[in-house]
């Protein structure tokens, strides 16, 4: 099996300088290049900057990479989302109309003999209890009621402020990554995992913990890294 794993492409819906129009356009051009390639593509949170679908809109600015995703799909390749922290507020968009289910917390599949977790990283940073609850909060449906009664050309521009400044500090907390491990080492001997997968650190890795490998995707920001899994191996490769 051709598993491809990708997170933390951040694709913006405002492009704010060339460094935004570089990133995307390396997103788009792998993606036409991943048609036909893989059975099974897994997007491991955080690939749009923001996700939001109203009951009649879409964000139209993600058409390129939106339709990128759908011929991939129509090859006969599996498509599966989990949520992160910039992608969680999705409406039916995505079941309904890119027929790709949405998972909030993780995916799990055994392939090739390897137990696989796939899940973004965001609900196990180490130190910081402020976040948690401000997922909680975020996701709590009177919130999601009161973004979408906004004009989405005034709340797309408050919010595109909001996942900026979240997104320099990305570069700024190394910590990440250890509550990431953490989290991999309890599960992988909880559970019994061969791989954990998971992306929002944005550096990418693998490390061998225990029986099985915490392996994580890296970003689309600045590494422009992805995860091959073929026939049970796993290997992290950089797109040029
Ligand atoms: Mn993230």
């Amino acid at each position: 099996m051709r598993i491809c794993v990708i997170s933390d492409m951040h694709y913006p819906y405002q492009m704010l300088d060339d460094r935004d129009k570089k990133n995307a356009e390396l997103v788009l051009s792998f993606l036409t290049e991943a048609k036909g390639k893989y059975d099974m593509m897994v997007l491991n949170g955080d690939i749009f900057d923001l996700w939001f679908d109203w009951k009649y809109t879409i964000i139209k600015q993600y058409f390129p990479l939106l339709h990128r995703l759908a011929d991939i799909q129509d090859e006969g390749c599996k498509l599966v989302m989990i949520s992160g922290n910039h992608d969680f507020w999705f409406n039916d968009f995505f079941q309904k109309y890119l027929t790709i289910p949405i998972y909030e917390e993780k995916y799990n599949i055994i392939a090739d003999g390897k137990k696989i977790l796939f899940t973004h990283g965001d609900l196990h940073p180490e130190f910081d209890v402020r976040y948690k609850l401000f997922r909680r909060l975020i996701r709590f449906n009177g919130i999601k009621k009161m973004f979408s009664l906004l004009h989405p050309d005034f709340s797309l521009k408050i919010a595109a402020r909001l996942t900026r400044s979240s997104r320099m500090k990305n570069f700024m907390q190394p910590q990440k990554t250890a509550g990431l491990k953490k989290y991999a080492k309890y599960i992988i001997n909880k559970e019994k995992y061969d791989y954990v997968c998971m992306g929002h650190s944005h550096q990418p890795e693998i490390m061998e913990i225990g029986t099985g490998k915490y392996i994580n995707t890296g970003d689309w920001t600045s590494h422009h890294t992805y995860v091959e899994i073929r026939d049970g191996k796993v290997e992290i490769k950089q797109y040029k």
